[in-house]
């Protein structure tokens, strides 16, 4: 990550290290709070956000579930976020908006305690790894599983939902892996600690049904290429056994984008080598991002 020069707080644009909160804040001891990650790409001509409108629908969805009632409109973070990527002076970059419960009163309860807004633009490089996305990263099924969906609510980017990836994440990292893979609480493959999962078997593909992981919107994108390609894509429950014999396996999100999986619980994933299927998807969806395939998606915001 590289620092910019300004974040946008709570209505005001204010210097990168200035933008700080109180000791207190509600959403520092309990995790109350509820963000986004959006990216930003160009080509030699534009600039893009993709999916800028249905990430901030995903935001406010986020919020009616935890109960955080953001002070501005959809709009106005939309503007925001656009003026602000103008006043970095930023092209291909990364979007974090959060919603956080401020300080006030102490105690579970946050009663009447300010919902404070921050935007935050800055350039990100790959999630997983420059190499990873080229040659694929080996992935580890964590001994942390995700909680049951009435613990855990997966159509909601929680701040304290992610403590549950972080303790993944550090397990598979500390064991010389790239990136854990998280069972459901049935024991069901669920998804990576912060990108959704897709497994190709015999030419099609499988992913798993939204009722226990985020609404991805990269995953979404996924299942449209793979149809305008006339690849059968199924949602679909699979267990960890079902990824050692699949022939490719990748993970997706706003930040990994489309992250080949070479190897998982030291088993090699097909012959070892990001898959046919894995680099049409991955070649489409950069072409899509970057407004080269469609410039007249709707899925871009030209800035
Ligand atoms: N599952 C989880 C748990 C998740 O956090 C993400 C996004 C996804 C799936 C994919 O969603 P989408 O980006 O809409 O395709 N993870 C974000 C945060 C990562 C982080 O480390 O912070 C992201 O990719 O921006």
């Amino acid at each position: 990550m590289k620092k910019s020069k300004y974040i946008w707080y709570n209505g005001k644009f204010v210097l990168w290290d200035k933008a700080t909160t109180h000791v207190l804040s509600h959403g520092l001891h309990y995790g109350s709070g509820i963000f986004e990650g959006i990216r930003a790409y160009s080509n030699k001509k534009d600039t893009y956000i993709f999916r800028l409108e249905d990430h901030y629908l995903r935001f406010f969805n986020s919020a009616k579930v935890a109960l955080i009632k953001i002070p501005y409109s959809q709009k106005t973070l939309e503007n925001a976020t656009i003026s602000l990527i103008k006043k970095n002076k930023l092209k291909d970059c990364y979007i974090r908006p959060l919603a956080f419960i401020g300080d006030g009163s102490i105690g579970i309860n946050p009663a009447n305690n300010k919902i404070n807004v921050i935007i935050a633009a800055f350039k990100w490089g790959t999630y997983l790894g420059d190499e990873g996305v080229q040659k694929g990263i080996r992935a580890k099924i964590s001994s942390f599983a995700r909680m049951g969906v009435n613990s855990f609510m997966t159509k909601s980017k929680i701040s304290g939902n992610y403590i549950n990836s972080v303790f993944a994440k550090r397990e598979a990292l500390n064991a010389g892996y790239d990136e854990a893979l998280m069972l459901d609480s049935d024991g069901y493959v669920s998804e990576g600690t912060g990108e959704n999962i897709f497994i190709v078997r015999n030419n099609k593909i499988k992913t798993t049904p939204i009722t226990t992981v985020l609404e991805g919107l990269t995953r979404d994108c996924v299942i449209n290429i793979a149809k305008q390609n006339n690849i059968h894509v199924v949602e679909q429950k699979f267990t960890r056994d079902e990824l050692y014999i699949a022939d490719e396996v990748f993970l997706t999100g706003t930040a990994a984008e489309i992250t080949p999986v070479r190897e998982i619980d030291d088993r090699k994933i097909g012959n070892g080598l990001p898959g046919k299927i894995t680099k049409l998807i991955q070649k489409s969806y950069k072409e899509l991002v970057k407004g080269i395939s469609e410039p007249k998606s709707k899925y871009l915001k030209k800035i």
